[in-house]
């Protein structure tokens, strides 16, 4: 039977502690149109456009003809007019739309237009922030993405509570399409790493470093990840550039496995998909570099327990969020308890992936509810056992599940 007290005491502080939203891939406000906010840009919200396509089944051709605001409209047909918004991510509108001040009972595409804004002024981040309880926000830094590159130089300058990650997956995963773009830049590297391509990498990560300070790097892979791996230029990369410039710059490496890109590639961001993958070279790479941190995040359902067993194994391996199609009431719930119950409240409970501002309402709200859930149970037994559990513990806890874990994992002054 749970204690009523106990309920609303956790579920009171899960909603008072503020969040360090460690993976987004939000822009600060100084980065122009790629930070996105708005009724239009959440409707064009990949998750929403490929379930779409199971009502409109308009052929690809035509629906990425039509404007943003023309596929916005045929999304919300779609989603929310000819069938009930229950999917994450159609309901996450709702939630969103509500938080922001909609009547959810007669909710139009009007109407959510003229209460979000297109235009993220600072007064507009601020409220979402406010209301989503998150204080900073890590975003997503590609290196060989131009558009986002040209305002690095001003990057000391920008939002202080924009932090910046830096993602290499193109280093990782396509090295024979950069190495051409980075020798272009002037570092002298060709696609066989000879001669001095492994410093010019190195140093091409100073520089990127330099510019941006992240907090992290992080790069993706498939099932494809192996460790130690002899052929391709992944593995000399990672061990010779990568791996020492973490450990040397005191930032933690983030892996993201099990993402198989354009499965179906008419669906563009859309159109990834899931793949089981081994966990046994991320317990190689602890186990080989003690000195380094690895932030670790996992795509299949079926990869969540064995993480969890790796992350016991070494203290250096930090599990963090439910991500993209675990991101899911049900596989939260799941996830979250397993962690609890294995590694108690030492891990990254959830990063929001926000790719629209607003996303980060939804996104926290459920990710606090589900928690809220889990730790009533596990503290209710704690507290059936005769421990005593107070606010000041729940409050120690949360903040941990919430930021601290990541802050201290990242060296965060
Ligand atoms: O690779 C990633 O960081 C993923 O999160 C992808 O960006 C994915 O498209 C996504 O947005 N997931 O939420
Ligand atoms: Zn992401």
């Amino acid at each position: 039977m749970v204690n009523e007290d106990l309920a609303s005491l956790v579920a009171r502080v899960v909603s008072e502690t503020p969040a360090f939203d460690m993976h987004t891939h939000l822009y600060a406000p100084e980065m122009g149109s790629l930070l996105l906010c708005g009724a239009d840009a959440a409707l064009n919200f990949h998750y929403l456009v490929s379930e779409s396509f199971r009502v409109h089944h308009m052929p690809y051709r035509k629906f990425w003809a039509l404007s943003k605001a023309q596929r916005a409209e045929v999304v919300w047909n779609a989603l929310f007019r000819d069938t009930s918004p229950v999917s994450e991510a159609a309901s996450g509108v709702i939630e969103m739309a509500r938080a922001m001040g909609c009547d959810t009972d007669r909710l139009t595409l009007t109407a959510l237009r003229e209460t979000l804004s297109d235009v993220p002024t600072a007064e507009y981040i601020s409220r979402i922030m406010n209301l989503a309880n998150v204080t900073h926000i890590v975003m997503t830094n590609d290196p060989f993405d131009d558009q986002e590159t040209a305002f690095w130089q001003a990057m000391d300058t920008m939002d202080k509570r924009f932090l910046a990650s830096l993602r290499i997956d193109r280093l990782m995963n396509q090295y024979s399409t950069v190495a051409p773009v980075l020798a272009g830049k002037g570092y002298d590297v060709d696609p066989s790493l000879s001669g001095r391509s492994i410093a010019e990498l190195r140093r091409f990560l100073e520089d990127c470093a330099d510019a941006v300070h992240p907090v992290y790097v992080a790069f993706s892979a498939a099932d494809d990840l192996t460790y130690p791996e002899e052929t391709g230029p992944r593995g000399r990369i990672l061990r010779e550039v990568v791996l020492p410039f973490c450990r040397e710059r005191g930032i933690p490496l983030s892996l993201m496995i099990g993402a198989r890109r354009r499965v179906n590639p008419a669906l563009h961001d859309a159109g990834d998909s899931v793949v089981q993958a081994d966990v046994r070279p991320v317990e190689s790479l602890c186990a080989d570099y003690p000195d380094n941190r690895f932030l670790v995040s996992m795509l299949a359902r079926e990869n969540q327990h064995a993480l969890v067993v790796a992350a016991r194994k070494f203290h250096n391996l930090m599990p963090f969020g439910c991500w993209w199609f675990v991101n899911t009431d049900t596989l939260v719930e799941e996830i979250t308890r397993m962690r609890l119950e294995l590694l108690g409240p030492t891990f990254v409970a959830q990063h929001s992936d926000a790719r629209v501002l607003e996303h980060l309402i939804y996104k926290w709200q459920r990710a606090r509810r589900v928690l809220t859930r889990v730790l009533v149970d596990k503290y209710q037994s704690l507290q059936d056992s005769g421990w005593p559990v107070t606010e000041e513990v729940v409050r120690r806890d949360v903040e941990r599940l919430f930021s601290g874990n990541f802050k201290q994992f990242v060296g965060w002054a």
